[in-house]
């Protein structure tokens, strides 16, 4: 049973990845992917300048049964553009996902549009780091740091952020383009951004490889009934929500999406994915490949070969051999 696909041009033995954040930020966490069964790396949104983040309490878990939901206020801690692109350090990290290593998604989250593109101009200057580079992701989607409001609900700064990035040399060179959207909520905003992308992304020379759906859901606040206080310290206390408590928005936002958006755009689940079923939903409601966030981060990388090796079982059991079999075929019931 093959579980592997091919995302927007890039070969991915395995369609379960892991998502930018949760287990991403250093050396050693990213070289634990890679030696773990994600189809792919993702590494954690950088900015130019190395972050620290928000102050603590930062991160809380909500248990429901079995399953987690989380709520985050990281604030885009990471170690700075220039860690995440050390050839020698991306050298390693092939080596720990011998025999055929694994694709390299760059996740950035620029504060300024100017950021982004600097990040960009750097990549397409170092031909040492891009034969290490398949995608870079542009997380439009941070609900977490102060005074930025999210990218991806203005939209006539989405539409200029999509206009100039598209259009960067970087993505005529072998390199595949990504945003990560925020969850949207309402069916005139799926057309509004599925139009912004097909039109300015693709026409007149623009690329866009793919879109993932979604990043965490902003404003949750999390209450501690003893102390009466929040939870989270940062901003007010309120953060993103994500995990169990955003599978059924998520799979929304991939089925809203990919029946709108051009064929040549893929659609990346993630929100809520701890289960081989979860999987297989996302994969139903048209994802090509499905990132796992919140239970990573309670897990660790082992969950990747869990949730594949119970996607294959449920494939066997429905007699499916390859993801092409039932990808978006979901039906609406009469
Ligand atoms: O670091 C964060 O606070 C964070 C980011 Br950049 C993001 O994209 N999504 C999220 O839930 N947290």
């Amino acid at each position: 049973i093959d579980i592997g696909c091919n995302l927007a041009g890039l070969q991915l033995s395995c369609c379960i990845l892991n998502a930018s954040g949760p287990r991403t930020n250093t050396e050693q966490q990213l070289m634990d992917i890679a030696r773990s069964s994600s189809g792919a790396l993702c590494s954690k949104s950088a900015t130019l300048e190395e972050r620290s983040g928000n102050p603590q309490p930062r991160y809380t878990e909500i248990q429901l049964g079995d399953r987690t939901a989380s709520i985050n206020s990281e604030g885009l801690p990471n170690k700075g553009f220039a860690a995440y692109s050390d050839s020698s350090f991306l050298q390693r990290l092939k080596e720990c996902s011998e025999p055929h290593g694994k694709p390299y998604i760059f996740s950035i989250s620029g504060l300024s549009l100017k950021e982004n593109l600097e990040m960009l101009d750097r990549l397409a200057e170092s031909p040492d780091v891009l034969q290490h580079l398949s995608a870079v992701e542009v997380n439009v989607a941070c609900p977490n740091v102060p005074g930025k409001p999210l990218v991806g609900y203005d939209f006539p700064q989405f539409a200029e952020v999509v206009q100039t990035m598209s259009r960067h040399p970087l993505f005529t060179k072998d390199c595949v383009l990504g945003f990560k959207l925020p969850p949207y909520l309402d069916a005139p905003l799926f057309d509004a951004v599925a139009k912004m992308l097909n039109e300015i992304a693709l026409g007149r020379g623009g690329a866009l490889g793919y879109v993932v759906c979604c990043n965490t859901l902003g404003s949750a606040l999390a209450v501690d009934i003893e102390t009466e206080t929040t939870v989270l310290h940062p901003k007010g206390g309120f953060g993103g929500l994500g995990g169990q408590l955003v599978r059924h928005l998520a799979l929304g936002n991939v089925r809203h999406l990919r029946s709108r958006l051009d064929d040549s755009i893929h659609v990346v689940g993630c929100g809520g994915v701890a289960t081989g079923e979860d999987a297989f939903a996302h994969i139903l409601c048209g994802a090509t490949a499905v990132q796992v966030a919140t239970q990573h981060r309670v897990e660790g990388p082992q969950c990747f070969e869990r949730i594949a090796s119970e996607l294959r079982e449920l494939m066997q059991r429905k007699g499916y051999t390859q993801l092409e079999d039932f990808r978006g075929k979901l039906r609406v019931r009469e």
